[in-house]
């Protein structure tokens, strides 16, 4: 079964670049960009990949990305992903993007932007996986840095296939956002957004009312709303759900508790995928193979994951 789950051929949809930052090439970067590290070797920070919430995740996830500091960094990065993807049979990925992570500290959008996009474009030639990049904004800040961090953007306009919206999510709700996802669809990029990993329903209805957003990044907590999931299921609105990341964040106590089967069985486009993978111990294929292993997912659920998640893509 794992061989065969190895095998199958899947797009990711919900991989936040900064977060597929091993531990490896963290402290590599840090020594080649001089920057001091709070924890002595890589055995103490993977002691540290120990969370309670996603606050405490991010707190460490925004750490580690203080070591990308250059164009190259930010291609090296990119590349060690993507040599993931072809390993595990990930055809295609969209992955996302937090510029203000790195504009914040003072590191040039171009040097970002740049890396990744060269990154992308050897991956599609060298690897033969497809992609399209998402630009991500950080819902914690005020929406003017996010539509500033846009304004940086258009000049690349064509480097994006969408926009999206991370970060810590309660007590910022989708509604915040309105003006700057209006931006993005006028310019032709269209949205995407986190909701429903720790926040309520509500924040889901937003992100679909509000931010007409393509997809929906998590919506775990959907299933706590019968009349949302009736819309998710007549609309066929895909969920970017990620398993390990949800157990490693305490949204779901055990893997066995998790409801992505529940909700692929009772019609919802649901997709699996790794969000964080250096942080949460696995990337696509460690997923789906928790899912057999935890909750007996079955040959014929897994082919259904995969082709929506094939399914599901932005860029074609
Ligand atoms: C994230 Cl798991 C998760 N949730 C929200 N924002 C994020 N950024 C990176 N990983
Ligand atoms: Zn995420």
């Amino acid at each position: 079964m794992y061989d065969w789950l190895n095998a199958l051929p899947k797009a990711e949809l919900h991989l936040h670049l900064e977060g597929s930052l091993e531990p490896e090439l963290l402290f590599q970067l840090a020594q080649r960009n001089g920057v001091a590290l709070p924890w002595p070797d890589i055995e103490s920070l993977r002691a540290a990949y120990d969370y309670g919430n996603l606050q405490e995740f991010l707190d460490l996830y925004y750490r580690g990305a203080d070591v990308l500091r250059t164009e190259q960094d930010f291609y090296d990065l990119t590349w060690a992903y993507l040599l993931k993807c072809r390993e595990q049979n990930v055809v295609h990925t969209e992955p996302f993007f937090d510029p203000q992570t790195h504009t914040d500290r003072g590191v040039p959008f171009e040097a970002v932007l740049n890396g990744i996009s060269q990154a992308l474009e050897d991956g599609r030639k060298q690897l033969g996986v497809s992609s399209g990049l998402i630009l991500s904004f950080l819902r914690h800040l005020p929406e003017e840095q996010a539509m500033r961090t846009l304004e940086a953007a258009l000049p690349h306009r064509d480097a994006f296939i969408a926009v999206g919206l991370d970060s810590s999510e309660m007590g910022f709700p989708p509604r915040l956002f309105q003006r700057v996802f209006e931006r993005a669809r006028a310019e032709g990029l269209p949205g995407v957004a986190h909701a429903g990993e720790e926040g309520p329903p509500e924040y889901i209805w937003e992100a679909l009312d509000l931010l007409k957003v393509l997809r929906i990044d998590h919506g775990v907590r959907a299933a706590e709303d019968p009349r949302l999931i009736a819309r998710l299921i007549d609309e066929q609105i895909p969920l970017t759900v990620c398993p390990l990341s949800n157990t490693r964040l305490r949204v779901f106590e055990h893997m066995r508790d998790h409801n992505i089967l529940s909700l692929l069985d009772a019609g919802v486009k649901v997709t699996v995928n790794s969000d964080d993978p250096a942080y949460f111990g696995g990337y696509v294929n460690e997923n789906f193979h928790a899912l057999y292993e935890h909750l007996g997912m079955s040959r014929a659920q897994a082919q259904a994951l995969a082709d929506n998640s094939l399914d599901a893509r932005i860029a074609r």
